[in-house]
């Protein structure tokens, strides 16, 4: 019977930035997964950090690398009406974002923790949580390579994703769930190509959401709005950079420099919070209890402050101050709720709604007119970009 102190059941950001914070406080954890580590590399997801989870990673030792390759950006445009308008987050909130793939984050924890030799076990099959709801000593269970293993902790982090089995474990009862869920898809295309532009570029267009980002002064990424039964394979290369083209004012499409794609997938927007986050020993962290869609670039960041709330809360539990476990799930939700609104509002303002007819494209651009006219609105987009205190 192996057992340690926290166990943590997902080996994405949420669960590897947790394990190295709690074990740079001396708390002892495994991290289960049920994936390889290079499956774990191989997904293509968040770019964009904000300094809150900056903060986080200079905590956890694993910042050396994104001070070195980060990109800092001091603001981010949107355009419509064939027309670039940047909002300047520096100058509005004193603060900026840092361009950095959340494949780089996932590469630097788990580089430290396999350097600090922390116990990490891939490919786990049959993952199981047991025991988690009145037992003090809750269990991880799982199969590999057809052996059955047992793990005692006195806490499970369920670091396991919107898919994972932790929140599912949860008896219904016990667990509200609220959901949106989005008419149309993201098309993503990765390409080792010049960034169009040297901020990011968020486009409202009557062809569609369109978002220039970047990866590095080399590699870029960009997304073109799609309907949901849309996939892959009816995009060639060429389709992608021609309706790409198509949603950028002209200027910038003129600079659009083309290539081959590395990386191509469709994923759905939907917006998700599960309430409460903590079941006696288990405590749900990332998008194992919320989804934002991208629109907000709030996804990594979001699994990022509520690992900061629990770290915090679990360093308290083991000082002696075993009652600051209970304020984790209210103070996280207290955040979360709000990049939801935030996340849903930016995509409400920027996305194609023909369902909405033409009143709801004027309510659109009127919002974005009223934006660009006011230092007060163009502030309250930029400290939620930015990231709200934690
Ligand atoms: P993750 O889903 O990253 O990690 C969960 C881990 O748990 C996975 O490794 C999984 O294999 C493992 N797991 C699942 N079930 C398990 C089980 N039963 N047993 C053991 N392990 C199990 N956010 C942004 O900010 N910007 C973006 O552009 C963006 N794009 C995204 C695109 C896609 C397709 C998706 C799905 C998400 C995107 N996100 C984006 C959000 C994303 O970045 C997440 O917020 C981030 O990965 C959250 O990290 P985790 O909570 O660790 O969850
Ligand atoms: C990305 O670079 O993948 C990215 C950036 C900002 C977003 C969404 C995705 O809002």
């Amino acid at each position: 019977m192996q057992t340690t102190q926290v166990a943590i059941v997902g080996a994405g950001p949420s669960g590897l930035l947790l394990g190295q914070l709690l074990a740079r406080s001396g708390i002892a954890n495994v991290v289960i997964e049920q994936r390889s580590a290079d499956y774990v590399l191989g997904r293509i997801r968040a770019g964009v950090l904000e300094h809150t989870c900056t903060d986080l990673l200079e905590a956890a030792g694993v910042s050396a690398r994104l001070h070195a390759e980060g990109l800092p950006h001091d603001g981010v445009c949107l355009s419509f009406d064939d027309r670039l308008h940047r909002i300047d987050l520096l100058g509005l909130t004193g603060k900026r974002v840092t361009v950095y793939g959340q494949t780089e984050v996932t590469r630097d924890l788990m580089d430290a923790r396999r350097a600090a030799a922390l116990s990490t076990v891939y490919q786990a099959d049959e993952v199981r949580v047991h025991d988690f709801l009145d037992g003090s000593a809750p269990r991880v269970t799982w199969v590999q390579d057809g052996q059955a293993h047992e793990l005692r902790a006195d806490f499970i982090a369920g670091c396991d994703g919107f898919h994972g089995v932790c929140r599912a474990s949860v008896p219904a009862e016990k667990i509200a769930l609220h959901e949106k869920v989005y008419p149309f898809g993201w098309l993503g295309v990765l390409s080792d190509t010049p960034p169009v532009h040297e901020e990011l570029i968020y486009a409202h267009h009557p062809r569609g959401f369109a978002l220039c980002s970047q990866r590095s002064h080399t590699r870029s990424r960009y997304y073109v709005q799609c309907s949901l039964d849309d996939k892959v394979e009816n995009w060639s290369d060429e389709a992608f950079w021609n309706e790409l083209r198509l949603r950028l004012p002209a200027e910038v499409a003129a600079r659009l420099v083309t290539g081959a794609s590395i990386e191509k997938s469709i994923a759905p927007l939907r917006s998700f919070v599960a309430e409460p986050l903590r079941f006696g020993r288990l405590f749900l962290v990332g998008d194992a209890g919320h989804i934002v869609p991208p629109t907000g670039a709030k996804g990594l960041n979001l699994a990022a402050s509520d690992v900061g709330y629990l770290w915090q809360a679990l360093e308290g539990f083991y000082a002696g101050r075993r009652g600051e476990i209970d304020h984790y799930s209210q103070r996280a939700l207290a955040r979360i709720w709000k990049a939801e609104r935030f996340s849903w509002s930016m995509t409400l303002l920027l996305h194609r709604f023909p369902e909405n007819g033409s009143f709801g494209a004027r309510m659109q651009r009127a919002e974005l007119d009223y934006l660009f006219s006011s230092q007060a609105a163009m502030t309250a987009l930029a400290e939620n970009y930015v990231g709200l205190p934690m």
